[in-house]
C-alpha cells in the first residue's frame, strides 16, 4: 500500500478546511488539523480518526511563538509534513476605506498575511530539508479583482497571490510545488465572520443563487495534490457558474 502522505490544514475547524480534511481522510493522507476552536478540533478528530491517522494543534496563527512552538512540539512520526495548506483566515468588515475600523483592518493583515507566512515559516524547513513538500495557499477572487468596499481584505488577497508566487520562486530548488486556490462565493462561515454574526446580512450575500461549497473547492484541493509528481497546478481560480467576476453575479 502506498505510503500516506501527511497534511497540515490551517483552519480545519470550518468551511473549506473542515471541507478539506473530511475528502483526504477518505483518500489516503493522514491530518494534523489546525485552528483555535478546541471542541471542533477534538469533535473532527475523534470521526476522522474511523478513516485515518489524525492530531491536532490548536493556535491563533497571529501569534508566531505558539505555532513555531506547536510544530515543534509534533511527535516523531508526524514530523515529516509533505502538504500544508495555508487556509486560515477571514473577511472582517465590508467598509468604505475612509470608514475601515483599524481593528479590521489589524484582524485581515494579522491573519490572511502574517498568519499565513508564520505557519509556512514553521513548516517549510521540513520540506527544504526534505526536497519535498506541496503547499497550497488560499487566495480569492478578491486577489485578483479590487471590489467595493473589498480595500483591505482585497489587500491581504493579493498579498497572498504574490506570496504564492515568491515562494513558487523560492522553493523551486528544493522541489517544492506551490498552488494557489482563488475562489469566489463560497458559503461557509466566511460572511458570517465577515458581518460580525449578522446571519441575516451574510445570507444575502447568496441570495438567488448556488455558490460553491467547501466541498466544492475540496474536490479541487483533492486534485491538484493526486497530479503527477511532474505537474504543478500553479494558480487555479474557481467561481459559481452564476458569477462572471467580484461584482457581476446574476441573480434570480
Ligand atoms: P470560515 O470562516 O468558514 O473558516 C475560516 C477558518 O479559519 C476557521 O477554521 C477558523 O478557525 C480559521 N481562522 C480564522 N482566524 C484564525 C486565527 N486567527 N487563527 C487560527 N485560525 C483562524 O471561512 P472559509 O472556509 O470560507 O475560509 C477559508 C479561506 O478561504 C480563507 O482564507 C478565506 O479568505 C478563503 N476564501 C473564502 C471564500 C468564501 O467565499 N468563503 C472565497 C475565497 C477565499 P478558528 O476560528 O477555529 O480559529
Ligand atoms: C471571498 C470571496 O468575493 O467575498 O474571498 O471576497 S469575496
Amino acid at each position: 500500500m502506498m505510503t500516506k502522505r501527511i497534511a497540515l490544514i490551517t483552519g480545519a475547524t470550518s468551511g473549506i478546511g473542515e471541507a478539506t480534511a473530511r475528502l483526504l481522510a477518505g483518500n489516503n493522507f493522514k491530518l494534523i488539523l489546525c485552528g483555535r476552536r478546541e471542541d471542533r478540533l477534538q469533535s473532527l478528530k475523534r470521526e476522522l480518526e474511523a478513516s485515518t491517522e489524525v492530531t491536532t494543534l490548536s493556535f491563533d496563527v497571529r501569534d508566531q511563538q505558539a505555532i513555531a512552538t506547536a510544530v515543534a512540539s509534533l511527535p516523531a512520526a508526524w514530523k515529516a509534513i509533505d502538504i500544508l495548506v495555508n487556509n486560515a483566515g477571514n473577511a472582517h468588515g465590508l467598509d468604505p476605506i475612509q470608514n475601515g475600523s483599524v481593528d479590521d483592518w489589524d484582524a485581515m493583515i494579522d491573519i490572511n498575511v502574517k498568519g499565513l507566512l508564520y505557519v509556512s515559516k514553521a513548516v517549510i524547513p521540513v520540506m527544504t530539508e526534505r526536497k519535498s513538500g506541496h503547499i497550497i495557499n488560499l487566495g480569492s477572487i478578491a486577489g485578483k479583482e479590487v471590489y467595493p468596499n473589498g480595500n483591505v481584505y482585497c489587500a491581504s488577497k493579493f498579498a497572498v497571490d504574490a506570496l504564492t508566487r515568491g515562494m513558487r520562486i523560492d522553493l523551486n530548488p528544493f522541489d517544492i510545488k506551490v498552488t494557489s486556490i482563488n475562489p469566489g462565493l463560497v458559503e461557509t462561515e466566511f460572511s458570517l465572520v465577515r458581518f460580525k454574526g449578522d446571519k441575516e446580512r451574510a445570507d444575502l450575500t447568496y441570495k438567488g443563487m448556488t455558490p460553491l461549497s467547501g466541498k466544492d473547492i475540496a474536490d479541487i484541493i483533492l486534485y491538484v495534490l493526486q497530479a503527477p509528481a511532474h505537474v504543478q497546478l500553479a494558480d487555479i481560480t474557481v467561481l459559481p457558474s452564476a458569477q462572471a467576476s467580484s461584482t457581476v453575479v446574476k441573480r434570480s
